[in-house]
């Protein structure tokens, strides 16, 4: 514990010594939420994030996130220091839609809108038309749905699938998903519900049908810990990465929140939902590149360019 405050120590002075900013996820260790929070920083969901970062006047940011948040980060602000606790921090969506692959399917369906999530690589966004979070993507399809457009979507399978079902869209979808949201459990969350049947269930919608299908609010991590505090429960079960409880529990004091089961025996399994590359960010790690300057994060000038325009449009709409 006396070491934990020291790191801390350490940080909150080399963030004031280089004039650096913390941008931390509700994904991340609560003690790196929590130092984002009292230094100015800004703890949020992916867009808040991205906003955040381009509009603080800071030099450096720190992104303690994955890496696509760090890439974001750098393309909305290419004059800024982009640093990151881990660049190892990835994202399942990611890695699982190579640029390369999708330029191909992109090529085979040019009659399509072409709609990314934002957790891509700067890559994939520069061959986009859109780029959407979880918070804005069901809007922006609607949008694009009057207007009579066709989509092309990519990566994840489950929000797609959701966001069509809600739209009426037509849209095409790319097969990919989050490894932590894909393992909650239909099944297991009824029985679950059946034990606790005054309890509300919130749901993140890359979540698998089955369990968005149970959900009483569908949203973005900022939507559910919103639903968290004003809905009229006490109870409350929760299938996203169980980072987001440290926010929710601040936000709704008082009231209870239990994981949703993963791979059958929540249990046994008490961090099973729980990103192992959000994990990555740590507070010596922290410590270290403020320290060091090292695990800047780049990206190709041009790149960035094209992936900006996609960022841009959702950033308008989202005004
Ligand atoms: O699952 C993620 O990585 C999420 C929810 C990102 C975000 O904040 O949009
Ligand atoms: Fe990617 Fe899922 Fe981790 Fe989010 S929780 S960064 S979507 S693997």
């Amino acid at each position: 514990a006396a070491e934990k405050a020291a790191l801390k120590d350490r940080i909150r002075r080399l963030l004031k010594e280089k004039e650096a900013t913390l941008v931390a996820h509700y994904y991340v260790d609560a003690d790196l939420q929590d130092l984002a929070e009292e230094t100015g920083g800004c703890v949020s969901d992916s867009l808040e994030m991205a906003r955040f970062g381009r509009d603080n006047p800071a030099k450096t940011l720190v992104v303690a996130g994955v890496r696509f948040m760090g890439e974001t980060a750098k393309i909305l602000s290419p004059e800024k220091t982009i640093l990151m606790p881990d660049l190892d921090a990835t994202c399942s969506l990611d890695l699982g839609c190579p640029a390369d692959e999708f330029a191909a399917f992109c090529d085979q369906h040019p009659d399509r809108t072409v709609v990314v999530y934002a957790n891509t690589s700067a890559a994939v966004k520069a061959r986009a038309d859109w780029m959407v979070t979880s918070s804005i993507g069901l809007d922006i399809v609607e949008h694009l749905h009057k207007q009579g457009k066709k989509i092309l979507w990519a990566p994840d399978r489950h929000l797609g699938s959701y966001i069509q079902k809600k739209t009426g869209a037509d849209m095409l979808l790319w097969q990919g998903s989050c490894l932590v949201h894909d393992e909650f459990k239909g099944v297991e969350l009824d029985l679950l519900r059946a034990e606790y049947p005054d309890a509300k269930v919130l749901v993140h919608p890359e979540s698998p049908a089955n369990v968005v299908a149970q959900a009483d609010v569908v949203g973005s991590t900022t939507q559910l810990i919103d639903a968290a505090r004003t809905m009229d429960a006490t109870t409350f079960i929760v299938a996203t990465d169980n980072g987001i409880l440290h926010k929710m529990r601040a936000a709704a004091p008082g009231k209870h929140f239990i994981d949703a089961p993963t791979a059958g025996n929540s249990a046994t399994c008490k961090s099973c939902a729980h990103c192992p590359w959000m994990a990555m960010n740590g507070l010596q790690n922290l410590a270290d590149v403020l320290e060091k300057g090292h695990n800047e994060i780049h990206v190709d000038p041009e790149t960035g360019r094209q992936a900006k325009r996609a960022i841009d449009r959702m950033l308008d709409f989202a005004a």
